[in-house]
């Protein structure tokens, strides 16, 4: 029997699990160029807010922004899922849905405890929506800023029990945002840096993946899994979107950038056989 050569069949076998699981991107955004958000944008902001392209910040410049000044108005800019054309003809045998982005926040006031979101509703007949925010809620008797997420609604409360990076005791360093002022907007912020958010649903699953870590300190970062989700299908696209939104109580200013929406495929079976195949006619020549 003919044999491969040992790095011709670790190749191969390489090969064929890569081009299986490589992700079909169903929408990117990193403004580049842009001075104004394009019409995959559905924007909604009421006076004295602000949500378009801030062309002098980002990761790099340009981004997108809201400036919210209004303690009665909110501002949002939403992609709805039904527009990603490409998306429906990508799922199939695609068993994860996955959304990731870069997010800074530069201020923030609000008395009920959370202003500004960026929300993934996953869609299905009963829409599921999975609540990322930049609040504040008393943890270890100080009222703290931190990053939250919690499933199930799209205006949840941040607390001890969904604050990303905090063990039940402690911070994971990167994680504690100081202490809140109620007061001074700048001192609610993220300290200048963006983190970077990466979403996971699974098909079919009542929970999610959230991996988050600071751009400027990759070793500071958080896996959190976000129950409370009804199970629905990743070829459903019928109410999913991705929404930046600030809220109409509190103020405050952010920036996003980097927006991946992607769909991806499990191994199949032909790329498991093509693999294992590989690597027996490995193992046959080791053998000689
Ligand atoms: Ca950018
Ligand atoms: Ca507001």
């Amino acid at each position: 029997m003919k044999t491969l050569p040992l790095p011709l069949a670790v190749i191969l076998a390489g090969f064929a699990l890569l081009t299986e699981t490589q992700a079909a991107v169903v929408f990117s955004e990193d403004f580049t160029g842009d001075t104004s958000l394009s019409s995959a944008f559905t924007v909604g902001s009421g006076a004295g807010v602000t949500v378009g392209v801030s062309t002098d910040q980002g990761n790099p410049a340009p981004s997108l922004t809201i400036a919210d000044a209004s303690t009665a108005n909110s501002g949002s800019a939403t992609v709805y899922g039904n527009n990603w054309s490409a998306f429906n003809t990508a799922t199939g045998s695609n068993k994860v849905f996955e959304v990731a982005f870069d997010w800074r926040i530069d201020s923030s006031i609000s008395s009920s405890a959370s202003t500004l979101r960026f929300n993934v509703s996953l869609g299905g007949t009963t829409a599921t929506t999975v609540n990322i925010g930049f609040g504040h809620a008393v943890i270890g008797g100080t009222d703290t800023n931190i990053l939250y997420a919690a499933g199930g609604t799209s205006g949840a409360t941040p607390s001890s029990s969904n604050a990303i990076g905090y063990t039940g005791s402690s911070f994971l360093s990167g994680f504690n945002f100081g202490a809140y002022s109620s007061s001074t907007a700048t001192n609610n912020s993220t300290g200048g840096d963006y983190y970077h958010f990466t979403l996971t649903y699974v098909d079919q699953a009542t929970s999610a993946q959230l991996n988050v870590y600071n751009i400027s300190d990759p070793s500071q970062t958080a896996t959190v899994t976000i129950s409370g989700i009804t199970a629905t299908s990743v070829a459903n696209t019928s109410g999913r979107y991705i929404q930046s939104l600030s809220g109409q109580s509190g103020t405050g200013v952010s920036y996003v950038d980097n927006i991946v929406v992607s769909v991806i495929p499990e191994p199949s079976t032909t790329a498991l056989a093509v693999a294992g195949a590989a690597l027996g006619l490995f193992l046959v020549r080791r053998r000689r």
